[in-house]
């Protein structure tokens, strides 16, 4: 249910019973984080400025120590959630291992874990390309007033309670899903507050742009040549446009909207691909399929894929349905003909 411009946070009141077995900490959960988000944006904005200063004493222009960003995004996305008393662990990129909070009277009391990359993408912020922020968000399958293990970060994507992305772009964009549809917020800077600018997002079924690193060409597996050289075809509504940021919130984002695939498969340099399945591809596969898209490792759907390590990384094909089903059978006739 939503209305036009209506703010996140009355779209959260008014959804709040979509959250199933949540007496609220979620709704306080999504609150954190678009907080977290605000401030981050703020910094975000002001990295050339930051940069220039920084280039004469290391220091940014408030005098504090110049830290990369991707850093200050971690750092404050861990403190709102830690301080909020409602997550019991986290996972970030930018830890080796996961954070166990446990809660202002050390009784492990809350119930949800979050795995974030605070800020994917970073290079490309000296660059002035958009980045964007992505977390997913479980319910912990431990036993409540124990502290969090391992075992409540490696879930199927299937089990996320929530997931959702922000993009610093030209205007900051909170997206997320809650399994109940997708929908995208933009910021109001001025104001600080989010509007409903993207009710019930819908992937397009089809589309025209693909998106790949085509440099790797040479290390890719046959069935991901052939599916690009399909791409190039002059055939139907074929040649297709390449359109390539090198930042996945900002490629899968524009795909969303305008209908695309996003491939990161795997190569001869990279066996696994390089993106993360905890981090990065359960969410924004969740988020995808909520708004009626595919997104595999090229064979299986992402979310029925049972994690084995925090930072394990996967192939990762993402997009408009008919897209990915294409180059899925580009894939499955590649292996077949082996
Ligand atoms: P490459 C950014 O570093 C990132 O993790 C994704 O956001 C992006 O899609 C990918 O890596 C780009 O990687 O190897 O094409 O530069």
């Amino acid at each position: 249910m939503s209305k036009p411009n209506q703010t996140l946070g009355e779209f959260i009141i008014e959804n709040q019973s979509d959250f199933a077995y949540s007496s609220g900490e979620l709704s306080r959960l999504i609150n954190s984080i678009r907080l977290a988000a605000k401030v981050v944006n703020h910094e975000v904005n002001k990295a050339g400025l930051v940069d220039i200063v920084g280039a004469y004493g290391e220091t940014n222009i408030q005098g504090e120590d110049q830290q990369k960003l991707d850093v200050y995004a971690n750092n404050k996305f861990i403190q709102t959630l830690t301080n909020r008393e409602i997550v019991c662990g986290i996972a970030s990129e930018e830890n080796d291992d996961f954070i166990r909070i446990e809660g202002h009277k050390g009784d492990h009391q809350n119930k949800y874990v979050v795995l974030i990359d605070p800020l994917d993408g970073s290079s490309n912020i000296d660059v002035n390309v958009s980045v964007g922020t992505i977390f997913s968000i479980y319910r912990r399958v431990t036993p409540i007033g124990t502290p969090v293990e391992l075992e409540d970060f490696l879930q199927p994507g299937n089990n996320q309670v929530a997931a959702g992305y922000i993009i610093y772009g030209t205007s900051t964009m909170l997206v997320y899903t809650t399994g109940h549809g997708t929908n995208g917020f933009t910021l109001n800077p001025a104001l600080g507050s989010w509007y409903l600018s993207h009710p019930d997002m819908k992937f397009p079924e089809s589309g025209t742009i693909y998106s790949i690193n085509e440099g790797n060409y040479v290390h890719f597996p046959q069935g991901v040549k052939d599916y690009i050289k399909y791409c190039q075809e002059e055939k139907d509504d074929r040649p297709y446009t390449s359109r390539y940021i090198g930042s996945m919130v900002s490629d899968i984002h524009r795909n969303m909207i305008k209908g695309g695939i996003f491939m990161y498969p795997k190569s001869s340099k990279a066996n696994n691909g390089k993106l993360r399945l905890l981090y990065e591809c359960n969410p924004m596969a969740f988020i995808v399929e909520q708004a009626g898209g595919k997104a595999s490792d090229g064979f299986q759907r992402i979310l029925n894929i049972k994690p084995t390590e925090l930072h394990q990384r996967i192939p990762f094909f993402c997009g408009s349905k008919k897209m990915v089903e294409k180059a899925e059978e580009f894939m499955r006739v590649s292996e077949e003909t082996k």
